[in-house]
C-alpha cells in the first residue's frame, strides 16, 4: 500500500497491533461514560476514575498547552494529562532542528519587519531564539473549534504564530509592526476565524527612535486584527492605556480588551493609582468601514485607526472596570463576557446585546454591565461549563470559585441571592483555567484545569527552581473535586481542551506539502528526483546533497565536499510506515533535524571543518538504527 492509500484508508500501526478494533472501541467507551474498567487499580476508583486511563486507552480530548518562556506549544492527552508532543514555535529545538532547517527558518524569518531583520543581522542572527508564548487558541467556525489551526502569541518579540493541525507544525509566524509585546490573543468565533485579535501590551512612542522617554502623553498602544487565513495584518487601532487580555463575542460584532494601566503610568505607583481601569470595546464593522474609507494612517504597511479615548467614538468605547482587570472570557451562552478584576475582588459581566446602544447613543458605558459579583481575592481568568456556571481563579486566595451567572445578574438587580456555589483550594496561586470545550458554544461541563503558578510542597524537591502545578478538577457535580496534580516546566499560562473528534492529524506528509515546497522546487531545478536520486550537485562553492532514507539506510553512504563550501543536505524519508521518523545529525557540526515519514527536510551549513565527519540518524527507527549512518568527507582547502 502506498502512503497515500494508507492515509485514505485510515490504516495505522495501532489498528494492526490491536487484536480487534472493536475491542479498542469498547475499552474507550468506558472513558466517556465514567465506567471503571475491570481490574483498574483501587486508587483510580477512589478518586476521579474518569481521568485515569488504563495503558493503551486513548484520551477523549486533546489539550493544547502553551509554555510561556519556553516558547513552544505542547499537546496533552486529556484528562489523562499525558504529554504527547511538543511543537516548537518561537524556540529553537534540538530534536527537530526547528530554527535550523531551511523549512523552519523560512517560517521564522519570512515575516519579520525589515527593521528587525537588520537588527538581528548585525548580531549575526537570522531570527530570535526565544519567545514567550502565552495563549494558544484554535480557529473557529460558527462558534466552535474547527480543527484547522492553532494560533499563539509571542509576548517577548511581538509575534503571532499559526500551527497547522493536520501535521501539528507551525507554518506561519508574523511580526506585528507598530505594537509592542503581543499579549492577549483570540481568534474570531463567528462566523469563522477570520480575524486573530492581538493586544500590544506595552505602550511606547509611536515613532520609537530614542527621542522620547518621559512623556507618556506621546506613548501609544496598538490593537491588531490579523487575517488568520493569510497571516497578514488587516488593520490596527491606537488605544488609550495598555492592553492585557482580549476576547470577542459570538456575533462577530465586537472585540474586548482589558487595560490594567488606564493611567498610562510607567512605574508601579502610577500604574495602580486609580480605582478603575477599563475595557476597550472594538466595533469591528465600523473599523472595517473606516479602513475602507481611508480614515487611517498607514504605518509600516498597516492601516491604523485612531481609537483613543474621546477621539473617534464610532470605533471604540471605554467601559470603566474596577481595578486593573486581567482576563476576558466570553460565556458559551453567547451573551455574556466576564471581565476579571485582578486587584478588585469582583468580576464584571458585560451583556453584549447592550453594546449596540453604547455606539448608537452616548449611553453611559457602564450601562452594559449587568453583574459584578464579589468572588474573592485576585480574580484572573474565568471558564464555563455550558450549564450557566462559571469558574474563576482567585490568585491571592489560591482557590477556584464556582458561581452561577444568572444568580449574579439577579444579585446585581437587587435580589438577595448568593451567586457563589462552591470554592475549592488549589495549590497554589492559579492563573488561567480552562474547561473542556469551555471557550466555545459547545462547553460540556466535564473538566476544569487550574493552572497554578506555584507548586511549593506538592512534589519532591528539585532545587530552587520548581515546577508549576496544574490541577485537574472534576466539575460534573456542584462540589469541585481536585483529582490530579500535573507538574509542568515553564510556564504554561493557558490551555484549551478540545474534543478529540475535532482534531484529525495525518500520519504521513503529503509529498506536495507547502512546508517543503522550496526543496521540491530546488530539486526540480537541479533535475533531481527527490524520491529516487541520491546525488551531489555542485554549483560554484554551493553544494547540494540529495539523499533518500529508508530504515535503516541513507541513500548515500558517503559524500565529499570542499572546505569552505556552502552545503545544503536534503533528506527525503521514503518510509511510509506509521511512526518511522528518521533524523539527520552531523556530529561536531551542530547539525540535526527530524525527517518524518514522506517528508523532505533540508539544512544549509558551511563545511568549514576538514576531515571525516559521520552523519547519523538520531531518531530511533529500526533494530539497525545505530547502523544508519554515513560519512561526510570535507577536503581541506589547498594552501
Ligand atoms: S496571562 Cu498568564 S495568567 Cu499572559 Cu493569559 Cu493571565
Ligand atoms: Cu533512521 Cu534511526
Amino acid at each position: 500500500m502506498s502512503a497515500k492509500e494508507t492515509r485514505k484508508k485510515g490504516f495505522s500501526r495501532r489498528s494492526v497491533l490491536t487484536a480487534s478494533a472493536t475491542g479498542a472501541l469498547v475499552a474507550g467507551s468506558g472513558i466517556a461514560t465514567g465506567l471503571i474498567p475491570n481490574g483498574a487499580p483501587k486508587a483510580f476508583a477512589a478518586g476521579g476514575s474518569k481521568a485515569n486511563l488504563a495503558p493503551g486507552e486513548l484520551d477523549p480530548y486533546y489539550g493544547f498547552w502553551s509554555s510561556g518562556q519556553t516558547g513552544e506549544v505542547r499537546i496533552l492527552g486529556f484528562p489523562s494529562m499525558r504529554e504527547l508532543m511538543r511543537i516548537p514555535v518561537f524556540n529553537r529545538c534540538s530534536a527537530t532542528g526547528w530554527g535550523q532547517t531551511n523549512e523552519s527558518l523560512k517560517v521564522l524569518t519570512e515575516n519579520l519587519t525589515e527593521e528587525t531583520k537588520e537588527f538581528l543581522a548585525a548580531k549575526g542572527m537570522k531570527t530570535y531564539d526565544n519567545g514567550d508564548l502565552h495563549h494558544p487558541h484554535m480557529s473557529f467556525t460558527d462558534g466552535t473549534y474547527d480543527g484547522r489551526y492553532l494560533f499563539a502569541n509571542d509576548k517577548a518579540n511581538t509575534r503571532v504564530a499559526r500551527i497547522r493541525c493536520d501535521v501539528m507544525k507551525c507554518d506561519k509566524i508574523i511580526e506585528i509592526p507598530n505594537a509592542h509585546d503581543i499579549h492577549g490573543m483570540r481568534p474570531q468565533k463567528y462566523p469563522r476565524t477570520g480575524y486573530i485579535f492581538a493586544n500590544g501590551e506595552h505602550e511606547a512612542p509611536l515613532v520609537n527612535d530614542g527621542k522620547i522617554l518621559d512623556d507618556p502623553s506621546q506613548y501609544f498602544n496598538i490593537f491588531t486584527a490579523i487575517d488568520g487565513d493569510e497571516m497578514k495584518v488587516s488593520w490596527q487601532v491606537i488605544v488609550s492605556g495598555n492592553l492585557d487580555n482580549t476576547d470577542c463575542d459570538y456575533q462577530g460584532k465586537y472585540a474586548f480588551s482589558t487595560s490594567y494601566n488606564s493611567e498610562m503610568g510607567v512605574n508601579l505607583e502610577e500604574m495602580t493609582k486609580s480605582e478603575q481601569d477599563h475595557v476597550v470595546v472594538f466595533n469591528l464593522k465600523e473599523i472595517e468601514a473606516g479602513v475602507k474609507s481611508g480614515d487611517v494612517q498607514v504605518m509600516n504597511g498597516a492601516p491604523v485607526i485612531d481609537g483613543r479615548k474621546g477621539k473617534n467614538k464610532k470605533y471604540t468605547r471605554y467601559i470603566p472596570i474596577p481595578n486593573s482587570p486581567h482576563g476576558v472570557n466570553a460565556a458559551p451562552d453567547k451573551k455574556h463576557i466576564v471581565i476579571n478584576g485582578k486587584l478588585s475582588p469582583t468580576v464584571s459581566i458585560i451583556d453584549v446585546t447592550k453594546i449596540d446602544a453604547l455606539f448608537e447613543s452616548d449611553a453611559d458605558p457602564r450601562s452594559c454591565i449587568v453583574g459584578e459579583p464579589e468572588l474573592g481575592l485576585g480574580p484572573l481568568h474565568t471558564a464555563f461549563d455550558g450549564k450557566g456556571n462559571a469558574f474563576t481563579t482567585l490568585f491571592l486566595d489560591s482557590q477556584v470559585a464556582k458561581w452561577n451567572i444568572d444568580k449574579a445578574l439577579r444579585a446585581y438587580a437587587g435580589e438577595d441571592v448568593n451567586p457563589i456555589i462552591s470554592k475549592v483550594d488549589v495549590h497554589y496561586q492559579p492563573g488561567h483555567n480552562s474547561t473542556s470545550m469551555g471557550e466555545t458554544a459547545e462547553a460540556d461541563g466535564e473538566w476544569l484545569i487550574s493552572m497554578n503558578k506555584f507548586s511549593k510542597d506538592r512534589f519532591i524537591n528539585v532545587g530552587p527552581l520548581k515546577p508549576e502545578n496544574e490541577q485537574l478538577i472534576d466539575i460534573s457535580s456542584d462540589e469541585m473535586k481536585v483529582v490530579h496534580d500535573g507538574p509542568t516546566f515553564a510556564e504554561p499560562h493557558d490551555s484549551i481542551i478540545v474534543r478529540a473528534d475535532i482534531v484529525n492529524p495525518v500520519n504521513f506528509w503529503e509529498r506536495d506539502d507547502p512546508i517543503f515546497a522550496d526543496a521540491v522546487k530546488q530539486a526540480e531545478a537541479d533535475g533531481v528526483d527527490l524520491e529516487g536520486d541520491d546525488i551531489v550537485i555542485r554549483e560554484g562553492n554551493k553544494v547540494r546533497v540529495y539523499m533518500t532514507s529508508v530504515a535503516p539506510q541513507f541513500g548515500l553512504e558517503k559524500f565529499t565536499v570542499k572546505q569552505g563550501d556552502e552545503v545544503t543536505v536534503f533528506v527525503t524519508n521514503l518510509d511510509d510506515v506509521d511512526d518511522v521518523t528518521h533524523g539527520f545529525c552531523i556530529s561536531n557540526y551542530g547539525i540535526a533535524m527530524e525527517v518524518a515519514p514522506q517528508a523532505t527536510a533540508s539544512v544549509t551549513f558551511a563545511a568549514d571543518r576538514p576531515g571525516v565527519h559521520w552523519f547519523y540518524c538520531q531518531w530511533f527507527c529500526h533494530a539497525l538504527h545505530m547502523e544508519m549512518r554515513g560519512r561526510m568527507f570535507v577536503e581541506p582547502k589547498e594552501v
